[in-house]
């Protein structure tokens, strides 16, 4: 079973996407996913440069020997762009296990560990009649736990704040409902740290009046505070039972999380920005976290993944993987059979793709009572339609960044 083509597609249905498409000799195609957002062409170019020319001919069995030959003999380890480039070798050597041996990939992962992935969607607001909207608007489209993001007083365009409060509704034409914007230039945003401390504990007081105790509700601090500052907005939601409060401080200084532990019991999530085992290592034996955020797109893929859900589970730590619209089909069912057959999944981030996206990827997934599940189609299941995916070439497209009162750059 020899690698004999590797291509590399890129594509924009509604943002970009970079996908590796193996195909062995005998006729077996695997898909990876290799998207960076708003930095997709590093990772064509490590892949068409460096990677491609080194995958033809190998045997495409091998996927712990090729992870392992891929990582150690760039000599430059980590990043976000080999890890990236490496998952999607591994993801696409899973696929094609999977459909040689004519099973889902979960069942090489050791089968079900339950029933289906309870998932969260992102509902926001610039205010409070806004986010209730979105919130039932997330639940009618079938969602039982929500992420929580509001608007700030004095804040004109903050993080998570959709254009749209039902963004179903907004057409295919709109960019994936997240915050990167195509066009030369990453947007500017602006940020105020104590306006947000004082706001955003009243916001959760009036969604759990309005929505009962019930409802799993998290939110996302997107790197944006001091230690200190995390520790207090910890503190103050303890009363409204959050199920996760995600990247309260830049994920850079893990021995923040120490303060914030101190201080509260609301239950940390972090990492969608980590690469690699490592940057979990002490996290997880410190037991710092209770979730860990890592994408198998950025993270090496699903091999990698697995092996630091298994150190977490030692820990009672669960998994959180990153969901948003800029891991592809491909990567998100990679993630979504790994969470099926680990024992300590705790929940997965969903945003859903557009209609031209779902053109380009057929997936076999389903979500059904708010919660998603691969499905049985071998390999990872999902299939790219290459004429579709030629039609919408790459468009440059930027993350914002946040500046304060000040005119300082701050962390978005
Ligand atoms: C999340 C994330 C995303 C990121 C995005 C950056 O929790 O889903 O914070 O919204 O901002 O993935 O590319
Ligand atoms: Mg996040």
């Amino acid at each position: 079973m020899k690698i004999v083509t590797a291509d590399v597609v890129v594509t924009s249905p509604n943002r970009n996407f970079v996908t590796l498409r193996l195909v062995t000799d005998d006729g077996l195609v695997g898909l990876g996913d290799a998207t960076l957002n708003g930095r997709e062409l590093s990772v064509v170019a490590y892949l068409r440069e460096h990677v491609v020319p080194l995958l033809i001919g190998t045997d495409a069995a091998r996927i712990e020997d090729t992870w392992q030959f891929l990582y150690r003999s760039a000599y430059w380890r980590r990043g976000p762009v080999t890890m990236a480039a490496i998952a999607s070798v591994d993801m696409a050597l899973w696929d094609i296990k999977g459909k040689a041996a004519g099973m889902p990939v979960y069942q090489l992962l050791g089968g079900a560990s339950r029933k289906g992935l309870m998932a969260y969607g992102h509902a926001s607001g610039a205010d409070l009649p806004e986010l209730f909207d979105s919130i039932r608007h997330h639940q009618e489209l079938g969602y039982r736990s929500i992420r929580v993001q509001t608007g700030v007083p004095g804040l004109t365009k903050i993080y998570g704040i959709a254009s749209q409060s039902r963004p179903a509704e907004a057409g295919a034409e709109r960019y994936d409902h997240e915050p990167a914007q195509r066009g030369a230039l990453p947007a500017e945003e602006d940020w105020d740290t104590r306006s947000y401390l004082r706001h955003l504990p009243g916001v959760f007081e009036a969604v759990r009046h309005e929505f009962g105790p019930d409802l799993p509700l998290l939110h996302d601090g997107h790197h944006r505070m001091t230690p200190v500052q995390a520790a207090r907005l910890g503190k103050a939601l303890e009363p409204y039972d959050l199920f996760w409060l995600e990247d309260c401080t830049p994920a850079e200084n893990q021995e923040a999380l120490r303060v914030v532990r101190q201080h509260t019991t609301t239950p940390l999530a972090i990492g969608e920005v980590f690469n690699t085992v490592w940057d979990f290592q002490g996290l997880i034996r410190e037991q710092l976290i209770d979730y860990v955020r890592a994408a198998s797109t950025h993270f090496g893929g699903i091999s990698p993944l697995r092996k630091v859900m298994d150190y977490a589970a030692q820990y009672q730590i669960r998994s959180g993987f990153h969901g948003p619209t800029d891991i592809s089909p491909v990567g998100f069912a990679a993630q979504l059979h790994l969470g099926l057959a680990i024992h300590n999944f705790g929940i997965q981030e969903y945003m859903q793709h557009g209609e031209r996206t779902n053109r380009v990827f057929d997936q076999g997934m389903t979500f059904v009572d708010g919660h998603l599940h691969p499905g049985d189609r071998p390999g990872l299941g999902v299939e790219l339609d290459v004429d579709e995916a030629g039609k919408f070439p790459y468009e440059t497209a930027y993350l914002p960044y946040n500046r304060l009162a000040d005119g300082t750059v701050h962390d978005w």
